[in-house]
């Protein structure tokens, strides 16, 4: 059977079970009730692509890493959640709102597989390549928003670099903007993120660092503070401030 052919019926088979007409559903919809009739084939969660080649952060962090990181840590929470059907998740929503509705009684394979899935996510758009190393500031909206909340982009890269640097064991240091609009440094342990109902500062997360060692320990071993560094020179500050504009 070829595949248009397969989706055609999988999507008729679910409308049926819904006993809806599909000229009752927008576009939208549709593709909400297709990420569920996949859910029933197992896929509900997939691998996204990366915009850019695995060697393309080339030198500050190197093509093995990037594929090791893609390929199999983050392949890996893809293959956990879709072997791991909830009935406490709601599909139909984006990965950001499910990331929302995690609190301290989420089951941890759930907790530890849509935070890994959801950070690797966002991780990977906020890398651009800079191979020749040039001066990477933010600029624009962002730009103003770091000067006033930090005093200036130093102060506010030195923090950021302090509390990624001292995160104890694996996680992540983000950039989030809070519900009033204000920005912070905040960081979790593992795979959970600001979005998620637990302890400490929640907010829309803007900006990302793993600083897992497996994002890092082929080309640094334990120098972590070197990683981040490197890391600088990658962000990617206009999707940065497409995500705060948001
Ligand atoms: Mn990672």
């Amino acid at each position: 059977m070829s595949n248009d052919r397969r989706d055609f019926l999988k999507k008729s088979a679910l409308l049926g079970l819904v006993g809806l007409s599909s000229s009752l559903f927008g576009e939208e919809k549709l593709n909400h009730l297709e990420s569920i009739s996949n859910k029933m084939g197992g896929d509900a969660f997939t691998l996204p692509k990366l915009p850019y080649a695995y060697n393309a952060m080339e030198p500050f962090i190197d093509a093995k890493t990037m594929e090791i990181h893609h390929t199999k840590h983050h392949q890996g929470y893809v293959n956990k959640l879709n072997e791991t059907p909830s009935t406490n998740m709601d599909y139909m929503s984006s990965d950001e709102v499910k990331c929302t509705h995690v609190d301290k009684y989420t089951s941890s394979v759930i907790r530890n597989n849509l935070g890994g899935h959801y950070n690797h996510s966002l991780f990977w758009t906020l890398l651009r390549a800079n191979p020749e190393g040039y001066k990477n500031l933010a600029e624009g909206k962002i730009a103003k928003a770091i000067d006033e909340e930090f005093k200036s982009f130093d102060n506010f890269q030195k923090e950021f670099t302090e509390k990624a640097t001292k995160i104890f064991g694996s996680g992540w240091c983000w950039l989030i903007k809070t519900k009033e609009g204000k920005l912070k440094i905040v960081t979790t342990a593992n795979q959970d993120n600001p979005l998620m109902k637990l302890e400490g500062e929640q907010g829309k997360p803007i900006l990302a660092l793993d600083v897992w060692e497996h994002a890092y320990y082929l080309k640094y071993q334990n120098k972590r503070a070197d990683y981040i560094t490197g890391w600088w020179n990658l962000v990617n500050w206009p999707k940065v401030e497409e995500l705060y504009s948001k």
